[in-house]
């Protein structure tokens, strides 16, 4: 039976906008589980997940992935239940991905390194009746969360666990034959314009959101990204960076190197010493980071000898790449540069793979899709002058209308006509493409004049020396907001007169200029391995 309660909560797209993306072809009515299957039949014997414990042709995924969804509905999983899921990168995952699509049921995707505070919250906001575990990994036994999950969120009922299952059930058991006799067993037929699955916001700002995808927008997502990378049957995509987050599962990602009928490898360990030698072994040619990885990359081909020479593209976004990191992406690591520029809640920008090197290296690129709208805003909301600077809001066929079951929030985070405002301030140049200069609200207010972090770090990372820089504000007592520079240095650490002097000779305004530095060894980072510049603050007030 079909419990539609799923749908409380859920903003849809508008009807008129909707009907015009399929009447374009940009949604064309398949569901993600279609996804799989369609590519089977094309790549039925071909290698769709490599690995060296359990490669998958695609006839043999696309199997698995039934199984999984005749055992999941034997257990009583319908239509719309939602599943948090929580597992490190590997086949498995992608398995009980389709599984769960295929049943009708609603993955939650919450990363390897949330814990309970995330998880707890997230089961009982989206209602989950499911969650699906490692035992353990990276020294974190999932299976001590699981149980306090289950007393916080009690309509948790089902608990699977890949590896040892201790007091709940294991994973390897679920998969059962389908059995097309069985109608309460037989796999449901879907609406494609349902929600698929949903995504935790990245925010680094209160508590997670949920971000309910649809079939139609998460397979144009997968689609439209493959073919702005001119992914292909040739092409084996290495996913690194945790698999739950939306640009290494569908930016292109996972997802769209399955609908171009290309391999997918994973690692858990994005360390150049894991990374590369799996790039070498499996021919990678495609994968994805953030910044800070691909520093850390370019930096280790001096000391990890590995074979990169498959790699034709590396794909960098999650946040700001530094000009200086960003040129030397393709001499170091003989790969072009991609930059991406996404978010959870839908719109991707990407620069060509044709574009001029200083587009590719000193923009995050232009809208993936001609049905994306983009408007640059000022804080009155009213659209700013060509190529100034602005609140970057959005609508299109793959950006959500409203985060899941947050009315209160949603008033503050979509404008009236159901825009949402990214709170990315952002220039537009002639071409589309866009810069990102910072966020609406980080900037540090000095004694009333404005200093944007991202400006200020950038200037920072072209000093010698300076591998990692983040400026946040500190409490003062006469300015209000004090700039504080944390600096991770390669050998000393400069003084602040130095570093003051290096500003003044780039032309950058005094009163922009950090007030104390602070040497690190490391910078705090996200989930997903972005700087967090709230955890740093916290750290230094
Ligand atoms: C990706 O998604 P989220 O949801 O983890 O984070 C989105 C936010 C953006 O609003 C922006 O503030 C920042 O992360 N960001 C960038 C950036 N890419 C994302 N800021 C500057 N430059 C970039 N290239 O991070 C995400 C989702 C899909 C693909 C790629 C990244």
């Amino acid at each position: 039976m079909r419990d539609a309660h799923y749908r409380d909560g859920y903003v849809p797209f508008p009807d008129a906008d909707a009907a015009r993306y399929r009447a374009a072809g940009i949604w064309q009515g398949r569901s993600l589980g279609e996804l799989l299957r369609d590519a089977a039949r094309r790549r039925g014997p071909a290698l769709a997940l490599v690995g060296d414990a359990q490669p998958f042709t695609y006839a043999q995924l696309d199997q698995a992935a039934d199984r999984m969804a005749a055992g999941l509905r034997a257990r009583g999983l319908a239509v719309g239940d939602r599943v948090v899921v929580q597992l490190p990168n590997g086949p498995d995952f992608v398995v009980v991905l389709f599984g769960l699509v295929r049943a009708g049921a609603i993955p939650v995707l919450t990363l390897p390194a949330h814990r309970s505070a995330e998880i707890t919250h997230l089961a009982a906001l989206s209602g989950a009746v499911g969650y699906v575990i490692a035992d353990r990994a990276a020294g974190f036994d999932y299976r001590d969360l699981a149980v306090q999950v289950q007393e916080a969120a009690p309509a948790v009922r089902h608990v699977l666990v890949l590896g040892e299952p201790g007091p709940f059930e294991a994973l390897a058991e679920v998969p059962c034959d389908l059995n097309d006799a069985d109608p309460e067993q037989a796999l449901p037929e879907l609406d494609p314009s349902d929600i698929a699955l949903m995504l935790v916001s990245g925010g680094t700002t209160g508590l997670p959101k949920l971000i309910a995808r649809t079939h139609d927008d998460y397979h144009y997502n997968a689609r439209a990204s493959a073919a702005v990378c001119g992914l292909g049957e040739t092409d084996v995509y290495l996913a690194t960076l945790p698999v739950a987050h939306n640009f290494p599962l569908a930016c292109p990602g996972i997802l769209g190197t399955l609908a171009a009928g290309g391999a997918v490898a994973f690692t858990a360990d994005p360390s150049p010493e894991t990374a590369f030698a799996v790039i070498e072994r499996h021919r990678v040619t495609v994968t994805a980071v953030v910044p800070p990885l691909a520093q850390l990359w370019c930096a280790a081909v001096d000391w990890e000898p590995a074979d990169l020479s498959s790699l034709r593209l590396l794909q960098v976004g999650g946040a700001r790449l530094a000009e200086a990191n960003a040129r030397e992406v393709e001499p170091r690591l003989g790969a072009r540069l991609q930059q991406v520029f996404g978010m959870a809640e839908g719109l991707l920008n990407y620069t060509g793979l044709d574009d001029p090197e200083e587009l590719v290296v000193a923009t995050q690129g232009k809208p993936l899709s001609p049905a994306d709208c983009v408007r640059v805003v000022d804080a009155d909301g009213a659209d700013v002058a060509p190529g100034a600077e602005g609140e970057l809001i959005t609508k299109g066929p793959y950006t959500i209308s409203g985060y899941y079951r947050a009315a209160e929030h949603n008033a503050r985070a979509f404008t009236p006509d159901g825009w949402y405002r990214s709170g990315d301030l952002v220039r537009r140049l002639p071409t589309g493409h866009l810069i990102v200069s910072g966020r609406v609200k980080d900037v540090i207010n000095r004694g009333g004049e404005n200093v944007s972090c991202d400006e200020l770090e950038e200037h920072l990372l072209a000093y010698p020396g300076i591998r990692h820089a983040a400026a946040v504000g500190l409490p003062d007592e006469s300015l209000g907001e004090k700039v504080c520079a944390a600096l991770v240095v390669d050998d000393a650490m400069p003084t602040l007169r130095e570093v003051k002097a290096f500003l003044a000779d780039r032309g950058l305004a005094g009163y922009k200029h950090p007030d104390l530095l602070r040497p690190l060894s490391e910078l705090p980072t996200t989930a997903v391995g972005k700087i967090d510049r709230r955890a740093l603050a916290a750290t230094l007030t």
